[in-house]
């Protein structure tokens, strides 16, 4: 993409209104602009990182063997009657009326909607276990929407739920929804941190959440410094494996790790002096098994192997997909801008020509932009007639991971600058090797 052609509406001005790093970057950045309180538009920079998210999280389910699908955002009252939650939901709920004056209500989750097609298409334990995801976009009428993309009223959230003969075998579903989440944040560069938490109006015992360790963050979180060090990295998983699940599992939540809702002081205080942190936490995701909440108060049973119907085992489990953007600029930034992880950049380097209009130089990013392009990469080359001083700033701020400056003094000595975002460290080299360093890099992403 060349930035003459590009709608990238960078703001000069630091927005008045936006209290958060995140948020002020993404408005300055151009990535999103606010339509009504707590709703955004996503412009084509902010839309981009948007998919890569959700398309680590579409080939994460995937790996974990769940089926994608999509649901309705409008959906009737009368599911919501059935289940009690209509009422129970209270005000964060955005009721509406059709034009027979049938009642509607836009989706902040979709248990009911999930239950009420699994009851009528699934009749016998042999379909299980079972489970499906949608990547939606909900609706809650926070009562305070802030932060930007963080506590937003209208926000993208994957949304899986899982249908199993029995409690154990809905707790495999519950492990594997956990050991794929690590997995998931990770390649988004983030460090999610599941934490035992309270499961509010979506119900059951079982709940984690995973929290993003941040200043901002809206929850305060307690936990041993010991869970910061485990990482999940390239295991190989065997996702229908219950051991294994289980195992990882337990190696992720034995330690302490609580958010304020559950936080339990004696408990806390057997963890070593040194190790005990207090914090703040962004969270990114949830899990919840609940049993067989939803299947009974909507009839979605199950001919057991006996031969009896039976009220099938459930789970939902969350990822805050748009809130994520947020979470990631919070834990990768500088006082210059946003510093992409390499797994979610919008464009995977920035080709910066210090001197528009030499013939040298234009040729040099023109080459740059083809070979990068010609191995799948997408470059963002900014060919505009602009000071050096101006461009390097706008690239700080959209936070490439890379960048490659090209300029006539370095072109007549055969070399090009490639500059790693985060560290700021500059190597000269030719422009090929620069090309071969970024292809090698993102070959690992
Ligand atoms: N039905 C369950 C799991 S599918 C559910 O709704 N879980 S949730 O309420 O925990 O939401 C899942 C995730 O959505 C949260 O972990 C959070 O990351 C994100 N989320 C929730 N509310 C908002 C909001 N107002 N703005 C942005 N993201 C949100």
């Amino acid at each position: 993409m060349r930035l003459t052609r590009y709608f990238l509406p960078v703001l000069k001005e630091t927005p008045a209104d936006a209290q958060i790093v995140s948020h002020r970057y993404m408005l300055r950045a151009g990535m999103i602009k606010q339509a009504s309180a707590g709703i955004y538009s996503w412009l084509p920079m902010g839309f981009k990182v948007l998919r890569k998210i959700e398309n680590i999280v579409h080939e994460e389910q995937a790996r974990a063997g769940h089926m994608a699908m999509l649901m309705p955002t409008i959906q009737s009252a009368d599911l919501w009657r059935e289940s009690g939650r209509y009422d129970a939901y209270g005000d964060e709920m955005l009721r509406i009326k059709d034009r027979h004056g049938r009642d509607m209500l836009f989706t902040p989750t979709a248990e009911e909607l999930i239950t009420d097609i699994f009851r009528s298409h699934v009749s016998s334990y042999k379909d299980l276990p079972l489970t499906m995801y949608q990547i939606q976009w909900k609706f809650r009428d926070e009562r305070r929407p802030r932060f930007g993309v963080m506590r937003g009223r209208e926000f993208l959230m994957k949304d899986g739920y899982n249908f199993d003969l029995t409690k154990e075998d809905a707790l495999h579903a519950y492990n594997r929804h956990l050991v794929s989440y690590l997995r998931t944040y990770e390649r988004m560069g983030l460090q999610a941190i599941p934490m035992r938490a309270d499961s509010g109006p979506i119900g059951g015992d079982d709940t984690h959440e995973f929290l993003v360790l941040a200043e901002t963050g809206e929850s305060e979180v307690f936990y041993d410094s010991a869970v910061t060090d485990l990482k999940f990295g390239d295991r190989e998983i065997d996702f229908d494996d219950v051991v294994q699940c289980a195992g990882i599992m337990e190696e992720f939540t034995t330690k302490y790790a609580r958010t304020d809702e559950t936080h339990d002081e004696a408990l806390f205080n057997k963890v070593p002096e040194e190790r005990r942190k207090t914090a703040r936490g962004i969270e990114v995701g949830q899990i919840f098994y609940f049993g067989t909440k939803y299947s009974e108060a909507l009839g979605a049973t199950v001919q057991g192997p006996d031969g009896k119907p039976t009220a099938v085992h459930m789970g939902s489990h969350g990822i805050g997909v748009s809130r994520l953007l947020g979470a990631i600029i919070e834990a990768s930034h500088d006082e210059k801008g946003i510093i992409w992880p390499e797994g979610v950049t919008p464009f995977h380097c920035g080709i910066v020509n210090l001197k528009q209009g030499d013939e040298d130089a234009d040729a040099a990013c023109e080459a740059l932009y083809a070979s990068l392009t010609a191995l799948g990469l997408e470059p963002l080359y900014d060919d505009r007639n602009e000071r050096a001083g101006g461009k390097f700033a706008t690239m700080d701020l959209i936070g490439l991971p890379w960048r490659i400056t090209v300029g006539p003094r370095g072109l007549k000595n055969g070399v090009v600058e490639l500059t790693s975002r985060r560290t700021g460290e500059s190597e000269e080299m030719p422009p090929e090797q620069a090309v071969a360093r970024i292809a090698d890099i993102y070959a690992a992403h």
